[in-house]
C-alpha cells in the first residue's frame, strides 16, 4: 500500500449499543473497497473484524480491529469497537485515536445506554461524529422517530443529510439531502446503486430538510452565515467547506441511513467519510507533556517532526504473539527504528510493522503522521503507553480506562500452579489496563476485577489457552473491619515465674471509640513512671498486632483510641515482651467489653436503565439493603444512585443485565465503612469461627 499523505488519511471509529450492525458495517465496507471478495456474516462468523475465537463462538465483538481500505484515492482506518458493556475500555482506546465516530443507531430502538456512554467518550475525546441509523430494513424501523429522539438527546446539532423513502421491509431507496438525487440500492448485497432525480411526492419534504441542513451549516460559519443573510442562499462552495467545518468543530452531527446486513447505503457513507470528514491534517498541533517537567509541549503533526505515537491496543495472537496497534501523531515510524517507551522508561526495537484487516496481514516498512498499523513483540509496552523518538521524548496523553465494576476470587484447579497464574493474570493486565489482579494477603484470596462477568469469563479463558492453567472462580471475601461503639477500662496483666528470670508486665489501658476514618491513637498518659517510659512503645506494639489480627472474627481493627494510663513494673522480670503481651491482652478484653461491632465496605452505586426498568431496579436494590440517594431523569432513562454493601454486589451486573435485558449499566466506588446489620454480623462472625477451628484441626 503507497503511502499517503496526511490528506489523505481518515481515522473512524464505529462506536455504538452492542449489537446494532458495527461489524456488519465495517465487513460491508471492506467489501467495497475491494478488501475482501465475499461479503462476510457475523451469524456465520465469517466478518473480517469479529476473526477470533470467542467472538465467533458468541457472535460478539470482544476487541477494537483495526482494519482499513483505500476508498476514492484515501486510506480509511477504521476501529471497529465492541458495544458489549463490558468492553468499553477498548471504545475508550479507539476514541483516543480517531479524528471522527461513527455512531450506529439502532433504527428500532434508537437512543439506547450504550449509545450515551459511547457519545460521553467521544464528547471527552471530542471527536467529530458521524450519525448512522442502521437496521432501516427492520419491522417498526423509524426514521423520523430515531432522529427526534437523537435531536432530544444530542441537542439540535443533529442534522439529517439523508432521509429513507421506505422503511422496513421494504427499504432499499434513500434522498440524498447533499445532491439532491433520489439513491436506490439492491438488496443482494453487492451494494450496487443507481442515482435518479427526486420522485414528486417527495420533492416538498427533501426541500425542506435540504433547507435545514443549508441553515445548519450556515449558522457554522459567520463568514458563510452573513452571505446566507444577504443572498437567501449560499454557494456549492460555500456548502462544502462549511459542512465540513461544521462536522470537524462538532457544531453539526450528520445523519445518515442504511441496512448493513444488506450493504445499503454503506457506499454512501464511504463517500461521505472521505468528502466531510476530517483528516488528520486539520489538526496540526500534537500536544503532549515534557518528560522530565512536566510541562506542555507542542509539536507540529508532520511526518517532518521527531516521531510520536501512541500504543491503543494490545491484540494476543496464539502461536504469533502480541500485536500492539499504535497510531502515530507525528514523525515516521520505521522498521529497526529505537524508540523510547517514556511510561515505562524503557526502549523498543520496532520490528515488523504491519498493516492489518482482522487476520489478515500486510508488512510495511514505515508508518507516517496520522496513520495506523501494528508492531510485533515489544517487550514492556502496554496499551496508552507513548512510543516516541529518543532524541526528542515527548509524553502524549493516555487513554483513561474504565473502573472495574466486578471482582471475584481465583482459585487454581490444581495446587502449584500459583505462580504460573499469578504471570498470566500481570500479563493479560499489560495488555488489557481495565482488567485488574492482585493478591489480597488480608483476604488470602487473589482477586480478580474487571468489567463484566463476560470480561472476566473471557480473562479465564485465556489464561487457559495461553498460559496453560486452569482457575475456578470464586466468592471473593469481603474486607470487613471490626471496631468498638463504647468504652472501656481494663487491666493487662502479665506474669510468669517460671524459675530463673520471670516475665511481669501490667498495664491499664482505656479503650474508647473513634470517628470513622480517623484511625488508630495511641496516649501515653502515664505519671509518676508506673510504666517506665521505655516499654511504652512495646505496650503500643501489643495493642496494634493485636488490632491487625481482629478479636471478634479475624478482620483488622480500626478507628479506636488507647489511652495507657495506669500500670506497675518489676524491676528485674519486666521487659519488652512483657509488655507487649500485657498491651495485647488489655487490648482484646477491653476490645470486647466496648461494644465491639463489624465494619462493612459500602459502594455508591449508580445504575442508568430506561424507565420501565426503574421499579424492578430499585427493588432489586433494596433488596440488596442498598439505600437509595436519589434518582435523576436524563432524557428516556433514569440514574439511579444508592449505597450498596459490597457483600451485596456479587453478579450484580449479571442480575443487571438479566433485569433490564441488557439495556442497563452500572458503575461503582467504595464509599466507605458502616456497622453491619447485627444479625448479619453475627453469621458472619460464626463462619469465621468456624473457619478458624477447621484450620486448627
Ligand atoms: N436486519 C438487519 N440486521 C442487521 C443489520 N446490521 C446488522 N444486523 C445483524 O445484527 C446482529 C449484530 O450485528 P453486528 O454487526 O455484530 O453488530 P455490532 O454492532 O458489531 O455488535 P457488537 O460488536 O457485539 O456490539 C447480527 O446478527 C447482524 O446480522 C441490518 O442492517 N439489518
Ligand atoms: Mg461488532
Amino acid at each position: 500500500m503507497k503511502d499517503y499523505s496526511m490528506g489523505k488519511l481518515r481515522n473512524v471509529g464505529l462506536i455504538s449499543h452492542g449489537g446494532v450492525g458495527k461489524t456488519s458495517l465495517a465487513e460491508a465496507m471492506l467489501f467495497n473497497a475491494g478488501e475482501t471478495n465475499r461479503l462476510g456474516k457475523v451469524e456465520d462468523g465469517t466478518t473480517v473484524s469479529d476473526c477470533h475465537d470467542d467472538e465467533i463462538e458468541r457472535k460478539i465483538s470482544i476487541n477494537t480491529s483495526l482494519l482499513h481500505y483505500e476508498w476514492k484515492h484515501h486510506k480509511v482506518n477504521l476501529l471497529d469497537t465492541p458495544g458489549y458493556s463490558d468492553f468499553l475500555g477498548e471504545v475508550r482506546g479507539a476514541l483516543r485515536v480517531v479524528e471522527t465516530g461513527v455512531v450506529l443507531i439502532n433504527a428500532v430502538s434508537g437512543v439506547e445506554v450504550g449509545t450515551e456512554q459511547v457519545w460521553e467518550f467521544a464528547e471527552e475525546e471530542d471527536a467529530s461524529r458521524i450519525f448512522f441509523i442502521n437496521r432501516m430494513d427492520k419491522e417498526n424501523a423509524s426514521f423520523e422517530k430515531t432522529v427526534d429522539m437523537l435531536k432530544d438527546r444530542f441537542g439540535m446539532k443533529v442534522v439529517p443529510v439523508q432521509f429513507p423513502v421506505k422503511e422496513g421491509d421494504g427499504f432499499h431507496s434513500f434522498v440524498d439531502l447533499i445532491h439532491k438525487k433520489l439513491v436506490t440500492c439492491t438488496t443482494d448485497g453487492s451494494g450496487k446503486a443507481t442515482e435518479s432525480a427526486i420522485p414528486a411526492d417527495l420533492k416538498d419534504k427533501a426541500d425542506e430538510l435540504h433547507e435545514k441542513l443549508v441553515e445548519a451549516i450556515a449558522e457554522s460559519d459567520d463568514e458563510i452565515l452573513e452571505k446566507y443573510f444577504e443572498e437567501g442562499k449560499i454557494s456549492a462552495e460555500d456548502f462544502k467547506t462549511g459542512l465540513l467545518k461544521g462536522i470537524k468543530e462538532k457544531n453539526i452531527f450528520p445523519v445518515l441511513v442504511g441496512a448493513a446486513l444488506h450493504n445499503i447505503g454503506v457506499k454512501e457513507l464511504m463517500d461521505f467519510i472521505v468528502n466531510f470528514a476530517p483528516s488528520p491534517a486539520e489538526f496540526p498541533e500534537v500536544v503532549g507533556q515534557d518528560i522530565k517537567s512536566g510541562e506542555e509541549i507542542v509539536r507540529k503533526a508532520s511526518p517532518d517532526a521527531p516521531m510520536a505515537s501512541l500504543v491503543f491496543k494490545i491484540i494476543s495472537e496464539l502461536h504469533v504473539g502480541e500485536f500492539s496497534c499504535f497510531r502515530v501523531f507525528s514523525g515516521v515510524m520505521r522498521v529497526g527504528d529505537e524508540v523510547l517507551n517514556p511510561n515505562q522508561n524503557s526502549t523498543e526495537k520496532i520490528g515488523q510493522i504491519y498493516i492489518l484487516n482482522g487476520k489478515n496481514r500486510k508488512e510495511v516498512s514505515q508508518v507516517s503522521a496520522g496513520d495506523m498499523a501494528s508492531v510485533v513483540k515489544l517487550k514492556n509496552t502496554h496499551a496508552g503507553n507513548t512510543l516516541c523518538d529518543k532524541k526528542e521524548p515527548i509524553l502524549l496523553k493516555g487513554i483513561k480506562f474504565p473502573e472495574p465494576v466486578i471482582r471475584v476470587a481465583v482459585e487454581p484447579k490444581s495446587k502449584g500452579d500459583e505462580e504460573k497464574i499469578g504471570v498470566g493474570l500481570q500479563t493479560i493486565h499489560e495488555e488489557d489496563p481495565t482488567f485488574i489482579s492482585r493478591f489480597d494477603p488480608e483476604l488470602r484470596q487473589t482477586i480478580i476485577q474487571g468489567q463484566g462477568e463476560l470480561h472476566l469469563a473471557i480473562v479465564v479463558r485465556r489464561l487457559k489457552d495461553k498460559f496453560g492453567v486452569e482457575v475456578d472462580l470464586a466468592e471473593p471475601k469481603i474486607p470487613y473491619r471490626e471496631t468498638i461503639k463504647g468504652k472501656a477500662e481494663v487491666q493487662g496483666k502479665y506474669k510468669r515465674q517460671s524459675g530463673g528470670r520471670g516475665q511481669y508486665g501490667d498495664v491499664w489501658i482505656r479503650l474508647e471509640s473513634r470517628n470513622r476514618g480517623e484511625g488508630y491513637e495511641f496516649v501515653d498518659a502515664i505519671v509518676g513512671g508506673v510504666v517506665p517510659g521505655k516499654y511504652i512503645p512495646a505496650v503500643d506494639k501489643g495493642i496494634q498486632e493485636a488490632m491487625t489480627e481482629g478479636v471478634l472474627a479475624g478482620y483488622p481493627v480500626v478507628d479506636v483510641k488507647a489511652t495507657l494510663y495506669d500500670g506497675s513494673y518489676h524491676s528485674v522480670d519486666s521487659s519488652d515482651m512483657a509488655f507487649k503481651i500485657a498491651g495485647s491482652m488489655a487490648f482484646k478484653k477491653a476490645f470486647l467489653e466496648a461494644k465491639p461491632i463489624l465494619l462493612e465496605p459500602i459502594y455508591d452505586v449508580e445504575v442508568k436503565v430506561p424507565e420501565e426498568y426503574l421499579g424492578d431496579v430499585m427493588g432489586d436494590l433494596s433488596s440488596r439493603r442498598g439505600k437509595i440517594q436519589g434518582i435523576d431523569a436524563e432524557g428516556p432513562f433514569q440514574i439511579i444512585r444508592a449505597k450498596v454493601p459490597l457483600a451485596e454486589l456479587y453478579r450484580y451486573s449479571t442480575s443487571l443485565r438479566s433485569m433490564t435485558q441488557g439495556r442497563g449499566i452500572h458503575r461503582r466506588k467504595f464509599s466507605h465503612y458502616e456497622e453491619v446489620p447485627r444479625d448479619i454480623a453475627e453469621k458472619i462472625i460464626a463462619a469465621a469461627k468456624q473457619e478458624k477451628e477447621n484450620e486448627n484441626k
